[in-house]
């Protein structure tokens, strides 16, 4: 087997898993496809026809170079085109003609798949080269699903929640390993799916810090909460405290409170005690941000954070995971959705990274302090689009992936961004400070 043939069956496996995914979370009522379940979020219709008319774009158009299929549809799958708001009055595609549509893009797409060789998939072609173009509509495809879960889990709808088995937590050990001092290398290195915004790695110097061997628990969280976290601004960035007061937030979203002060949550529409050894999910950047002042610490540097995950000062490379270059497993993280929920704190012993730290990929996505921007010497590519345009000080940066992130679309250097009020996605934080002289 050459080579290409491999790599091409790796990309047709991915493809069609990837798929399978998406055609599940769609196959629901049309009525819950077409709907708008929050201004928030696209109809799931919509997400549908997306990923498809995003894989005729780069595949058939970019790389292969066919004329668009359904040229008049391509304005109402531009993000870009239009705000997600305005996305249900536009004339979509039906729930049907969407899948009918998809289906007719990825049949042409894996004869595409079929035709390259050796010198397409291995030349000099920056959207052919180790199948580039392909792992950029899997990762967007899988992107989409774990967006489409958020809104699934917003409808309030019960079903589609997966009570998969996860290994249980490991209560007690170390609640900060520590950083010593000394540069890294952070960005992507030979990885040929890496996004533009993960390139070019460069050295990174960085002093001595502490940061959480796991992530924040929803005990941990509830004690802020019960410490009256939610109503002291001193703990709060003042662009926070004011979108806290207007949006009367006192809880993580899903969160209410009993009377007798037990908390519950609101999961894929189900009703359930808040499970105090579980990562705490969906709060925003404001909520983390003012729980870590709180606890006399803050959020990690977008630096610090890749240190601790994927940083080997032994061997002087950085590693693909925490736990090393190989595929994530079970054994290692909580992705691709095996049950609809994180695991437990200290679930994945065999996932830590070098420096002790632990769940750093799956689980919860987590907020860092950076704002999202580029790294020195980026450029924009294959478009401005994915990321350049989103570049400044009004996102910030998540690492890591979420339990519902599939392990095709996150590895250490991974970059994630979003506002920082949102909390409908998977979304949560650990907490770090900087050593001081004796401890480093
Ligand atoms: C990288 C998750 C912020 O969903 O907005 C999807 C990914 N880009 N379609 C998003 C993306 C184009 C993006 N995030
Ligand atoms: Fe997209």
């Amino acid at each position: 087997m050459t080579a290409a043939t491999r790599l091409k069956d790796r990309i047709a496996a991915g493809l069609e898993e990837g798929r399978g995914r998406s055609l599940a979370y769609t196959d629901i009522d049309d009525d819950l496809l077409v709907r708008q379940h929050s201004p928030l979020m696209s109809p799931l219709v919509w997400d549908l026809a997306h990923v498809g008319n995003y894989e005729e774009l780069w595949v058939l158009r970019a790389l292969a170079g066919a004329e668009p299929t359904r040229p008049e549809i391509d304005t109402l799958y531009d993000a870009f085109a239009h705000p997600r708001k305005e996305r249900p009055l536009l004339p979509l595609l039906g729930p049907a003609e969407a899948r009918t549509y998809i289906a007719g893009v990825r049949g042409r797409v894996l004869d595409v798949l079929d035709l390259m060789q050796d010198g397409d998939l291995y030349g000099p072609d920056p959207l052919r080269a180790g199948g580039f173009a392909f792992g950029l509509v899997l990762q967007h495809e899988h992107q989409h699903d774990e967006t489409m879960l958020a809104t699934l889990q917003l409808s309030g709808r019960p079903g589609l929640v997966r009570d998969g088995a996860l290994p249980p937590g490991r209560p007690g050990g170390p609640d900060e390993v520590l950083v010593p001092a000394g540069p890294f290398r952070m960005g992507a290195g030979a990885d040929p799916w890496a996004y533009d915004n993960e390139r070019p790695a460069h050295e990174v110097d960085l002093p001595a810090y502490w940061i959480d061997r796991l992530p924040v628990t929803c005990g941990a969280f509830a004690a802020f909460a019960e410490d009256g976290g939610y109503d002291d601004s001193r703990w709060w960035d003042p662009r926070g405290w004011r979108w806290r007061v207007r949006q009367g937030v006192t809880a993580p979203l899903y969160w209410t409170r009993e009377p007798g002060g037990a908390w519950w949550r609101s999961r894929f529409g189900r009703m359930e005690p808040v499970p105090p050894e579980e990562p705490v999910q969906h709060v925003s950047w404001y909520e983390a941000d003012a729980y870590a002042r709180w606890a006399g610490r803050r959020l990690p540097t977008e630096a610090e954070w890749e240190k601790a995950c994927a940083w080997d000062p032994r061997a002087g490379r950085a590693r693909a995971y925490p736990w090393g270059d190989a595929v994530p497993g079970p054994g290692h993280a909580n992705l691709g959705h095996r049950a609809s929920r994180p695991a437990p704190a200290g679930a994945f012993p065999a996932g830590a990274s070098r420096y002790g730290a632990e769940q750093m990929i799956g689980d919860v996505w987590e907020w860092t302090g950076s704002w999202f921007l580029p790294y020195p010497g980026f450029s924009a590519f294959p478009y401005r689009e994915y990321s350049e345009v989103f570049f400044g000080r009004d996102h910030r940066v998540l690492r890591g992936g979420s339990w519902a992130t599939h392990a095709l679309a996150v590895r250490a250097a991974f970059r994630n961004w979003d506002l920082p009020i949102r909390r409908q996605i998977f979304a949560g934080f650990r907490c770090a400070r900087p050593a001081s002289p004796e401890e480093a």
